[in-house]
């Protein structure tokens, strides 16, 4: 089935909150934000901007009637600055007037006075000035100590990632209006409806049952909404709480780009210890993240980067810690992969330094490491189902790696001016939020006397799919067409306490809890049925193609008839249903546990051609065979690891944030920051399925899609190396992302 949306979103009928049909004298408002990075508030005078015409009202922290707090993890973060502001970019005050002409025009007018305060903006200040958002996190395995003792190679390096924009092609946007009796209704472009909620009603000092937040669906995401969409939809909601007006709130991409958080920019070191068999024996890191002027989620990715520091490999003795740094940036936060991607390439880079140094083929030392049935991860989960060595070989067989090798040698052979290089990339990746008591969902089914169905849950569809999925879940467990049923806006009235659409865990999850409203439903329709059909048992009903089937036979007995037939013996025709992910635990005091469902596994090989007299590089291939369990729908699942691969290259290749010493974004348009655009993508990507069983703990055994292929990114990084040192033999690898053709060009002639 194809992605029930797409029609609407070529035609440009699909609607985004800024296309939510506005209240008669709807008021529009912008953000003033801080103009420096670190400073105490010394005056701010609104005064001017006031007396314009059209101007409404300004408000700032004094306006806050409950809490001015929006910290997710730790109540570090205000809504508006009150003496102090910690980064540039940071909301002091929303500015409401007729129209956005007039707010824009205001915000000219106001004067701020601040005096400055030291500015960190790299983790190296941080870490020399003690500034942390909390304590060091460490996952001990075995005796690394010993390890290294042990080990016949030991190596040491460092490693950077740079931040990375999120740009998705909906910013951050809220429309609020006011209801009666003091409630608020929050059209917000959020992964977390109810993060929106519960936070508006902290702010405001008012219980949550008064704010109902509502998502149509979110023009992309990747995590960048899962905590940074609550501010401005906060903002409105306080607003209509003084104004009684509806108050939309929009971010120009300016705007969005220069006060939003991205991903946390990550420096490490390690050292790695192999014996004479290439047997990964100790591995120890230090990660420093910067996590900007608040916690924000950072303490959460902090811990992701831990679970995956040692990516599909199997590793005796690991030290791994992660240090959150506190610094003078927009606090940065969730991004596809969620701090996995960090941790994973400092591994990936551990061993391409040890290949080196050894003079191995890095995929020798890669093979000689991956996971095997019934190993131990660093977090003590035991590895089940593993397919890592399968979708290894699997990548190798298809798609001919011998022969491939052989190629580009004699490619490289006989060409000066361009070289080729190769990389494999193995990926494995934990599903379910890493804190176990977010792991749950609710899904409300209402059939109509008509028999047409209407389905609710916690998940936002943000260009992912997953309403499709929901879709199929409902139709197949029904035996209907599609079209009888319809996926429901994700509303905190109908779905409360939902966790955020994030950790690539909401198909799962919300898929699970609907399909149990769906057996539910079908429980009590049974003896309905039995009674129509005059069956003595149940055990041979079944739902297809909108009939009631017995033994496989089609009955009499429609959909639309069951439908009656039920409500005329006034049964319920509604169901909610609640999903809990089982056997999951994780003990933080040990740093023990079973964090995850299960793994998704795959192995990407990717090929490139350096153009060594302009540093510029064209991806010749990437050819991936990806762990799907059993795909519920094959054209979404490659079109996620498609769009996840190019999001992974992009990070690794061309992405470059960039921030002045005074904490400026630099790369604040697409003139200065690349993203790749269809002239990146490689010439050529093929994903193939590896035949598994699934898990029982995906929905439909068709396993989490949303970030795992990220990571296959990473190889291109690898693989531009690999290239360079065709050309440069004296080229001395450096392990600082992204890999611009910038820094190639330097690499190559160095
Ligand atoms: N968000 C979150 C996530 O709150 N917890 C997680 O474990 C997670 N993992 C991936 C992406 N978002
Ligand atoms: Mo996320 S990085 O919001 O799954």
């Amino acid at each position: 089935m194809k992605n029930k949306d797409s029609y609407g979103h070529v035609r440009g009928e699909s609607l985004f909150v800024d296309d939510v049909n506005v209240r008669e004298g709807t008021l529009h408002a912008i953000v003033f934000d801080s103009p420096s990075a670190h400073g105490k508030i010394k005056n701010i005078d609104y005064s001017d901007a006031e007396k314009l015409d059209g101007v409404v009202r300004i408000f700032n922290y004094e306006a806050i009637p409950g809490e001015n707090q929006i910290g997710g993890i730790f109540p570090d973060e205000p809504l508006f600055a009150e003496n102090e502001v910690h980064f540039m970019g940071q909301p002091i005050a929303l500015i409401v007037a007729k129209t956005l002409a007039i707010a824009k025009k205001a915000k000219q007018l106001i004067k701020i006075e601040i005096d400055a305060l030291p500015v960190i903006t790299t983790v190296k200040e941080a870490f020399e000035q003690g500034s942390f958002i909390n304590g060091p996190r460490k996952f001990e395995l075995d005796d690394v100590e010993k390890g290294f003792k042990e080990s016949e190679h030991v190596f040491e390096g460092e490693t950077f990632t740079n931040g990375q924009e999120h740009l998705y092609l909906e910013t951050q946007g809220s429309y609020a209006i006011p209801l009666e009796h003091g409630t608020i209704k929050i059209f917000s472009s959020t992964q977390g409806p109810t993060a929106v909620q519960s936070t508006t009603a902290k702010v405001l000092g008012i219980p949550m049952h008064k704010i109902e937040v509502e998502v149509n669906r979110l023009g992309g995401a990747f995590g960048g909404k899962e905590d940074q969409a609550t501010p401005w939809a906060v903002m409105t909601a306080l607003a209509v709480y003084h104004l009684n007006k509806a108050v939309k709130l929009i971010l120009e991409r300016h705007d969005d780009v220069r006060m939003t958080g991205k991903r946390h920019p990550y420096e490490s070191t390690f050292k790695i210890g192999l014996n004479k068999e290439l047997k990964i024996l100790a591995f120890e890191v230090d990660y420093y993240q910067n996590s900007g002027a608040a916690a924000d989620l950072s303490p959460a990715i902090a811990e992701r980067t831990l679970f995956h520091a040692t990516n599909s490999y199997f590793v005796k003795n690991a030290k791994l810690t992660v240090h959150s740094c506190k610094t003078n940036l927009p606090p940065n936060t969730a991004f596809r992969g969620f701090g996995g991607p960090q941790g994973m390439f400092v591994i990936e880079a551990a061993i391409v330094k040890a290949a080196k140094a050894l003079n191995v083929p890095v995929h020798k030392i890669q093979e000689a490491n991956l996971l095997q049935e019934n190993d131990v991860f660093p977090y003590g989960q035991i590895a089940k189902q593993v397919a890592i060595k399968k979708s290894w070989d699997a990548v190798k067989s298809t798609f001919n790696m011998a022969k491939k090798t052989q190629e580009i040698q004699d490619f490289n052979a006989k060409n000066q001016a361009f070289k080729k290089g190769l990389s494999l990339m193995p990926i494995a990746f934990g599903i379910s939020f890493t804190n176990t008591p977010m792991n749950h969902a609710r899904a409300l089914v209402h059939i109509y006397n008509d028999g047409s169905v209407g389905i609710s849950t916690g998940a936002v569809e943000m260009g992912q799919s997953v309403n499709t999925k929901m879709l199929q879940v409902a139709a197949m467990s029904f035996g209907l067409a599609p079209e009888r049923v319809k996926i429901e806006t994700t509303n905190t009235t109908r779905i409360a306490n939902m966790s955020p659409t994030a950790a690539s865990a909401t198909a799962d999850l919300n898929g699970k809890a609907l399909l149990k409203a769906c057996n539910s439903l079908k429980e009590r329709m049974a003896p309905v049925i039995m009674e129509h059909l005059a069956l003595t048992n149940s055990d041979k009903i079944t739902y297809q193609d909108n009939f009631i089937f017995t033994n496989g036979t089609k009955s009499t007995l429609s959909w639309e008839a069951l439908i009656t037939a039920t409500f005329l013996k006034r049964i319920s025709l509604s169901e909610h249903a609640h999903y809990a992910t089982p056997v999951i635990h994780f003990d933080k005091t040990i740093e023990k546990g079973h964090p995850f469902a299960y793994h998704v596994y795959g192995t990407a090989l990717t090929t490139v051609t350096l153009d060594c007299i302009r540093g510029t590089y064209e991806f010749d291939a990437v050819e991936i065979v990806h762990d799907f369990g059993k795909t519920m729908n094959k054209g979404i699942d490659i079109g996620q690891v498609e769009g996840a691969l190019v999001q992974g290259m992009g990070w690794m290749t061309m992405e470059e944030i960039s921030y002045n010493e005074k904490g400026q974004l630099l790369s604040n348009s697409l003139s200065g920051y690349k993203v790749p655009d269809i002239f990146s993508v490689p010439k050529d990507v093929k994903v193939v399925p590896l035949e598994t069983d699934g898990s029982e703990m995906a929905i439909l055994k068709s396993k989490a899609v949303g970030e795992p292929p990220f990571m296959y990114g990473i190889g291109a990084y690898f693989a531009i190396q690999d290239a360079m040192a065709a050309f440069n033999p004296k080229y001395t690898y450096k392990f600082d992302a992204p890999m611009t053709p910038e820094k190639v060009l330097m690499g190559l002639y160095e």
